[in-house]
């Protein structure tokens, strides 16, 4: 398999997943300021929409979506637990999860690292983010993971997003639960195996 990404982009969050997953990968780098891979070519040739994340299989099948690619991840080894079992309503709680984290923050993000967006536009985008932050806030009171005792893929992801905070002026400090959760995830293995390999770690 092979997952193309970007360092500290969204792509960290199936790089998380493969690491939890202990599942044998290639990491591909796929710069999001330049789309070349290392061999000169060019990523569009591989993702017609330029973005990361990408898994390709051992057959050459490719999978898109961040959210998509975590749970095909997740389901190649149940034993990990990653993600609860098909069809359960804990299941459909981690895709309640998922979609969130994709649409609620992970986009409500992507105004700050624009540098053409107008400063008026950025504290819109940071005050509705802190909304939604102080929701996950209240969602993780007296939890460990969001989706209770057990990490998930979800909890990769929401590390991923809350990772981006400092760069870019969201303010962390009125949603303690969110930084304890994002410490717990930074302290475990497979995170800090990804955050090595993508260069992310002093
Ligand atoms: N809908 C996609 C969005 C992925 C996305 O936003 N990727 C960003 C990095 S976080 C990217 O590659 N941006 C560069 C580009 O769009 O060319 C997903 O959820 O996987």
């Amino acid at each position: 398999m092979k997952l193309y990404y970007s360092p500290g982009a969204c792509s960290l969050s199936p790089h998380i997943a493969l690491h939890e997953a202990g599942l044998a990968f290639e990491a591909i780098p796929a710069p999001t300021k330049t789309h070349q891979l290392p061999d000169g070519s060019d990523y569009y040739a591989i993702n017609p929409l330029g973005y990361v994340p990408l898994l390709e299989m051992d057959d050459g099948t490719r999978l898109r979506e961040g959210p998509a690619i975590v749970q095909y991840i997740a389901d190649l080894v149940p034993t990990r637990n990653l993600a609860p079992a098909n069809g359960t309503l804990a299941r459909y709680r981690l895709q309640e999860w998922l979609n969130f984290i994709a649409t609620e923050l992970h986009k409500g993000f992507g105004p700050l690292f624009n540098p053409a967006t107008p400063d008026e536009m950025k504290k819109a985008a940071r005050d509705k983010l802190a909304g939604r932050l102080a929701f996950v806030n209240g969602q993780l009171d007296g939890k460990d993971y969001l989706a209770g005792e057990h990490f998930s893929v979800a909890d990769g992801y929401l590390f991923t997003v809350v990772n981006w905070s400092g760069r870019v002026g969201v303010d962390l400090s009125a949603v303690p639960n969110v930084t304890a959760h994002h410490a717990r995830v930074a302290a475990r293995p497979a995170v800090q195996a990804a955050l090595k390999a993508e260069g992310l770690l002093k």
